[in-house]
């Protein structure tokens, strides 16, 4: 197989486990306080149980160039920053138009979904789920449960990531933890 033209790799479906990648990085809980509903409880946390890993991303890197496309896999650990479920940062792509696709192989739980205007969707993503996000909204996933949550990601590579809004005003709701349930509340940070 020649890695310059075509990728063509075993995918454990069962585990979400890819065999072969060209990047993986992590976001550990200090890397969330910006972005999490209440940075004390990050601080907190910290403190009780150091620094640690929220989730990992195995990617397949390209050019970034027009038509091409990066994808991989991510995975969320399972768990609670006080009441707030574990979460990805979330970003709006930097092109509009590039849209993006998950697939959800293990675990549950939910992606936040919002656009500059303000218009705010939620979606189950667990094994199974199908989603595609069009290019205008930006996107975080919550993992809900008590297992890991692995999804499949591809975009295009022109896409770029957007952190900014997100980092200074979040999303208009959050995930949170409240009696066992994931219950979605309004953001007072929004
Ligand atoms: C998915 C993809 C990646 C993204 C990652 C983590 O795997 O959408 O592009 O980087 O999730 O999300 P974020 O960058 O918002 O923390
Ligand atoms: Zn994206």
């Amino acid at each position: 197989m020649n890695k310059n033209e075509f990728i063509s790799i075993k995918f454990d479906l069962v585990n979400g486990l890819i065999q072969w990648y060209t990047r993986k990085y992590h976001i550990k809980l200090s890397e969330l306080r910006d972005y999490a509903y209440d940075s004390n409880e990050v601080d907190k946390l910290i403190m009780e149980k150091g620094d640690y890993v929220i989730y990992e991303v195995y990617e397949i890197e390209r050019p970034v160039v027009e038509g091409e496309m990066i994808f991989g896999v991510t995975r969320i650990f399972p768990g609670v920053i006080g009441q707030e479920y574990n979460f990805t940062r979330g970003h709006y792509h930097v092109n509009k138009m590039a849209g993006e696709i998950y697939v959800g192989i293990k675990g549950c739980g939910l992606m936040l979904l919002q656009d500059l205007q303000g218009n705010f969707f939620t979606e189950v993503l667990e094994r199974g789920s199908l989603i595609y996000i069009p290019g205008k909204y930006a996107h975080r996933v919550v993992n809900t449960c008590d297992e890991d949550l692995v999804f499949l990601f591809a975009y295009p590579a022109i896409a770029g990531h957007d952190y900014e809004l997100i980092k200074k005003c979040g999303f208009k709701k959050v995930v949170l933890n409240i009696e066992g349930k994931p219950t979605i509340i309004d953001n007072p940070k929004y």
